[in-house]
């Protein structure tokens, strides 16, 4: 029986990888995670970006597994009959047993089919499978962990599904991936029951590592040291870790997303991961290359008016020399940085002050939080720049009107009384409605912890308030974006176009989307080298400065030295002339290849091969074990960057002060990124054989 030989792309230069064939039409390929159709996190973007070149790859024999909840289902999945005959068998099994199993399209690129099970119908077997596991794998799940017991479910459905499916796949060879200790049940069980599938379990990040990260222990120096069953024990979050642990040693394959997720895993799961499978994007490229430049023009302007509202009687700082800043994430105050970024804010409001600088920062902290919706202030501020816009537009159309009435008459009006007593005075009363007697509010929300909120309680220390003489201005949104928000209505992406740096000094940061999708964007951005994505980088990029990756060494040097270096990034972004934007937003959206689900789709690829062949040694073989390497690649220093021994400042682009020759600086980029892809030495592309080629021989029979 023939095989399909998986296509692995190149772009732009980057490195090729030979895979060997493998006969997708004879294998299932199942991916079980708690985020399939129901965003949580990170998995959700995991998953939902790697569909389009997953289902490209294997068509209609790609599953994944998730849970159903109605308001996913109504709103992402378009319901249907399986066609594949073992996965309709094991619904109609699972149905007939009392269980309610659904499936359908996920309506995202690629429209992968979905299998649902709906947790809370079959929660009447959880004593049952709770005894299930135990005998397994001897851990026990207390009641009171709501979490646990449904994962338990999902676990308990998963491996069920699967051993109905393995029943019915008439010589079809199983592979299933399980995404994080949520998913990990079914591995266990699976495992347990003997079930003939390959497995594959991927962590995302690990318990005790978020946990022991968010404690402000020194995690990283003490990797060694720790006692991690105590350590999971005093957390109360022994049975998870004890679940995670299993799942991770029962699978054939064990992934991760970083390098350093991997050393972490090593300690807090004694398990060195086999494959790491570095985090992609679906990238788009427009087809004008220019066209993400427009995009920030065209989306700054909207948050632009925001500010104006938001600052109404305070706008006495120049909207032209203000730069926008953001952190977004899951409010992890410690874990994601923000502690950090907001005492470089405050050292940046002092560099900024005793220099005299005319640059305005205004930094958006995007965290949700408990809130008791937008307050009052904020609401008011959106509704007086509109009233100010409304009479401008009436007094001028008034004045339009007078004015093109003369000209008919063949006169030039008198101007100082083209305005009349009452357009004067409805302009008075606007500017006297702009007066204000507090400062411009922190927060957009009413927060149920106000006293007790972190961001807040270090704004309130270190006294960064929106006062006239800041030339740093905070403002928190404790709820992610949303085009229909009245308040700032744009989604998650115009927001990322529109501002001029993302900031994510992360401390515990397994990979970190969050700079990765501003860099397919064009949008420089902070991460650190404790984040998959910054050592990713680090490995991958010359001089990540210069495209738009500032670095922040938060591994080797103290907490306060962390914070200096990131102010130095801070005020250096400051520094820069708007034509060294432009220049560096061109050179961050030229790493976008790199992000691309079709190039790092290959190390998913690789692990697929490698448990096919720990799982079934006499029907798949790999001659070499070694994963895709890239090593020795990197995307060379841009061309116009003068030779340096570090990257920092000096990797800036080109000073200039002359301001807005975009269009000239076009034409000097594109030729500059031509040079640099001719200059992009790939081992592959010269010819001779990678250290990690290798061969899978797919021997079927009929
Ligand atoms: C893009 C637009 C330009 C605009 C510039 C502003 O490049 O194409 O027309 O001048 O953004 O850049 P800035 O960094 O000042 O927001
Ligand atoms: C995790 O989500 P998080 O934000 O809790 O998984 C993501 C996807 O792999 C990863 O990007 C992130 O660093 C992890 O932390």
């Amino acid at each position: 029986l023939r095989g399909r030989s998986l296509s692995v792309t190149s772009l732009s230069g980057l490195p090729q990888w030979e895979v060997g064939e493998l006969p997708v039409e004879d294998l299932l390929l199942f991916e079980v995670a708690w985020e399939v159709t129901n965003k949580v996190g990170g998995i959700y973007t995991v998953i939902q970006t790697k569909a389009r070149t997953t289902a490209d790859e294997w068509g209609d024999n790609y599953f994944m597994i998730g849970p159903y909840f109605e308001q996913n289902m109504k709103t992402q999945v378009e319901e249907c009959e399986p066609a594949n005959d073992a996965v309709r068998k094991a619904m109609d099994s699972m149905n007939k047993h009392g269980c309610q199993v659904r499936f359908g399209r996920w309506l995202i690129e690629g429209s992968p089919y979905v299998v649902l099970f709906d947790i809370g119908y079959s929660a009447w077997n959880l004593d049952r499978w709770k005894g299930d596991l135990w005998e397994a794998c001897s851990v026990g799940i207390p009641y009171h962990d709501r979490e646990a017991n449904d994962m338990l479910i999902f676990g308990s459905l998963t491996a069920w599904f699967l051993k109905e499916v393995t029943d019915h796949a008439e010589g079809r060879h199983v592979i299933a991936q399980f995404h994080e200790w949520q998913a990990g049940t079914g591995l266990i069980l699976s495992r347990a029951r003997k079930l003939p599938i390959a497995t594959i379990f991927t962590t995302h990040a690990t318990l005790l590592g978020r946990y022991l990260c968010a404690a402000s222990i020194d995690f990283y120096n003490q990797l060694d040291k720790f006692n991690i069953d105590k350590e999971a024990g005093e957390r109360q979050i022994y049975h998870r870790y004890c679940l995670e642990r299993a799942a991770v040693h029962c699978a054939h394959v064990f992934t991760t997303v970083s390098e350093i997720t991997a050393i972490e895993a090593e300690h807090m799961l004694k398990r060195k991961p086999d494959v790491i499978t570095p985090n992609g994007l679906n990238v788009k490229k427009f087809s004008a290359v220019h066209e993400f430049q427009n995009l920030h023009a065209m989306y700054k302007a909207r948050i632009q008016d925001f500010v104006r509202g938001h600052f109404y009687g305070h706008l006495d700082f120049d909207l032209e020399k203000t730069l926008f800043l953001f952190i977004a994430g899951r409010y992890e105050f410690s874990n994601k940085g923000a502690d950090i970024f907001l005492e470089s804010l405050s050292r940046l409001n002092f560099l900024l002050r005793v220099h005299k600088s005319d640059v305005t920062v205004v930094a958006f902290f995007i965290m949700p939080a408990k809130t008791n919706n937008f307050n009052v202030e904020t609401l008011k501020g959106q509704a007086v720049r509109k009233q100010l816009w409304d009479i401008a537009h009436s007094v001028k159309e008034k004045f339009g009107k007078k004015l093109y009435d003369a000209l008919l008459k063949g006169d030039i009006p008198d101007m100082s009384n083209i305005l009349d007593r009452d357009d004067l005075t409805i302009m008075k009363r606007a500017i006297f409605s702009t007066q204000r007697q507090s400062l411009p509010p922190v927060t957009t929300h009413n927060m149920m912890d106000d006293s007790t909120d972190p961001i807040l309680s270090t704004i309130r220390r270190i006294g960064l308030f929106n006062s006239r003489t800041d030339r740093v201005k905070v403002i928190l949104h404790p709820e992610f974006l949303s085009s229909t928000s009245p308040l700032l209505p744009m989604d998650y992406e115009e927001f990322v176009r529109g501002c001029h740096l993302g900031v994510f000094p992360s401390y515990y940061e397994p990979w970190g989307y969050t700079p990765a999708e501003c860099t397919v964007m064009g949008i420089p951005s902070v991460t650190t080298n404790l984040s998959g994505f910054g050592c990713f980088m680090q490995e991958h990029v010359a001089d990540p400065t210069a495209y738009g990756i500032y670095i922040v060494d938060r591994r080797f040097r103290s907490p306060d030295d962390s914070c200096n270096q990131l102010t130095q990034f801070l005020y250096g972004f400051c520094k820069q002339s708007r034509r060294q934007r432009v220049i560096q937003r061109n050179r961050t959206e030229r790493l976008s290849d790199l992000l691309d689900w079709r190039y790092l789709g290959r190390y998913y690829q690789h692990a697929r091969h490698l448990t096919l062949s720990r799982a079934f040694p006499d029907k798949f073989h790999v001659e070499f074990t070694s994963p895709p390497t890239t090593e020795g690649f990197k995307y060379p220093r841009p061309s116009s960057v003068p030779p340096s021994p570090s990257g920092s400042q000096v990797s800036s682009p080109q000073s200039s002060d002359v301001e807005d020759e975009d269009e000239d600086e076009r034409y000097d980029e594109e030729e500059e990124a031509e040079r640099d892809r001719l200059n992009i030495k790939s081992p592959f592309s010269l010819g001779h054989v990678p250290h990690g080629k290798k061969k899978l021989h797919g021997e079927y029979k009929n």
